[in-house]
């Protein structure tokens, strides 16, 4: 009683010494203040979600996704852990995790959140690690998803109960479709057990022969009927990571056939979806039949295509469009949701610490060594700091332009953006970029087969 009553006082000192000392502005900033403020935003958890999903940093209460934990936050954050060098929490993480996390629950759940989260981030600690008990969790939880392939269509279902195998809700949307072959591709490669590729590879194809006589997709389908109920095509949430699963794909596993659709891709997103029109280059929204415009919108989730684009060594396009992503985080100091690239005025004001705009900073340094991205970076960090943190974490933006704080903090906040920002800054050595793939929540995935 009395150790826990000192030890909550510390971590409270603690962390009012990491809020109100740090940074002073003209700091410079390095990978071990990117790892204090992991340590500070970890330690709130501990102290007030330990066990949970996640920490709500402003009302310091924990959040479960369905009631019941699945551990978002410790499976997100374990590898970051690793590649920090945070012995001490990687290991009472790992115990938590082998203690206390079971799939067998009586829940429905999103097939997609579960596994870039979940299945990536056990994998990744498996590769890691080394320890086979992650492997195990990570083809437990493999079995229980595979039903949602089982369509007509081979396109995945939406959700999937973690018991009974039932799935639902067929009204999908390309990145809910397309974005699981790194998980299941890794897992058929780590158990020599071909059908979670087999089914994951399946579903990238259906959608792929789906595309319109102009070679775009849309943003919402039928995966039972085919049939398409949204036709507007850009480069955004609901599309975003079907892309970045292709190329990835191809360099993971040497898909020849995730190479070529990505190929017939891009040079349609490239001509009608790219957008130079109003100064920089911009990516919108048209319909996917035509490739007509409709909307000049872009935002956080769309600023991951610099990276896709280095990626696929399209270095020149890569740059012009983080000289974008970076406007777009200068208007408000931090970036909006979504903003007109016309007007310049965000659409949508949230800022939900999403890490995409770092992420291709830190993709971009790689590739070209430009000191550019490592002062993007710093202006990132800066950010974070002056609007999003609390005495506890670090908060989502409910509006940008007034920086009133929302009660979130997603998993990924550990997974991507700590971890982009901390590699962004880190020795070479911290993470061997040539060597690994990233899935899209940033779990790093080697290839360590033939
Ligand atoms: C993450 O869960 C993943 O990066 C996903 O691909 C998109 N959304 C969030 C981060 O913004």
């Amino acid at each position: 009683m009395h150790k826990s009553f000192f030890l909550s006082v510390k971590i409270k000192l603690f962390s009012f010494l990491l809020l109100f000392s740090l940074p002073s502005l003209s700091q410079p900033i390095t990978h071990d203040s990117v790892k204090a403020q992991f340590l500070h935003a970890w330690n709130g958890y501990k102290q007030y979600a330990w066990g949970h999903d996640a920490l709500k940093p402003l009302s310091k209460q924990p959040h479960d996704w369905y009631g019941t934990s699945l551990l978002m936050t410790p499976v997100d954050a374990y590898d970051v852990m690793l590649i920090m060098g945070l012995e001490k929490e990687a290991e009472e993480t790992k115990k938590l995790i082998f203690d206390s996390l079971s799939f067998d629950k009586d829940i429905e759940m999103q097939s997609f959140e579960i596994t870039i989260r979940l299945l990536g981030g056990l994998l990744s600690a498996y590769q890691m690690d080394g320890d086979k008990r992650f492997l195990s969790l990570a083809e437990d939880l493999g079995k229980r998803l595979l039903p949602v392939f089982n369509t007509s269509s081979g396109m995945p279902f939406r959700y999937v109960h973690l018991q009974t195998g039932k799935i639902s809700t067929p009204r999908s949307n390309p990145a809910e479709i397309g974005t699981a072959l790194i998980e299941f591709g890794t897992l058929s490669k780590l158990t020599g057990n071909p059908i979670y590729y087999e089914k994951a590879k399946r579903a990238l194809v259906e959608l792929f022969k789906r595309r319109s006589s102009i070679g775009l997709v849309g943003t919402w389908i039928n995966v039972e009927t085919g049939e398409w109920v949204n036709t507007t095509s850009h480069i955004g949430g609901a599309i975003d990571s079907y892309y970045e699963y292709l190329i990835k794909c191809w360099l993971l596993f040497g898909d020849v056939e995730c190479k070529e659709m990505f190929d017939e891709y891009i040079k349609a997103v490239n001509t009608y979806v790219a957008d130079t029109s109003a100064g920089g280059l911009w990516y919108g929204q048209v319909d996917m039949e035509t490739g007509s415009r409709k909307e000049t919108s872009y935002g956080s989730l769309e600023a991951f295509f610099p990276a896709t684009l280095c990626l696929a060594g399209d270095i020149e396009r890569a740059k012009k469009l983080q000289e974008s992503n970076y406007k777009m985080w200068q208007v408000y100091d931090v970036e909006p949701e979504e903003i007109d690239y016309v007007s310049m005025r965000a659409k949508s004001k949230q800022y939900y610490l999403r890490p995409e705009n770092i992420e291709s900073a830190y993709y971009l340094f790689q590739y070209t060594n430009d000191s550019t991205y490592i002062k993007m970076g710093e202006t990132f960090y800066r950010s974070l700091i002056k609007h999003c943190k609390t005495d506890v974490g670090f908060a989502m933006l409910n509006d940008v332009t007034t920086k009133e704080k929302g009660d979130a903090m997603e998993s990924y906040f550990f997974a991507e953006t700590l971890k982009y920002l901390y590699l962004l800054f880190a020795p070479k050595d911290a993470l061997p970029f040539d060597k690994v793939i990233f899935n899209t929540e940033a779990h790093p995935i080697l290839k360590t087969w033939k």
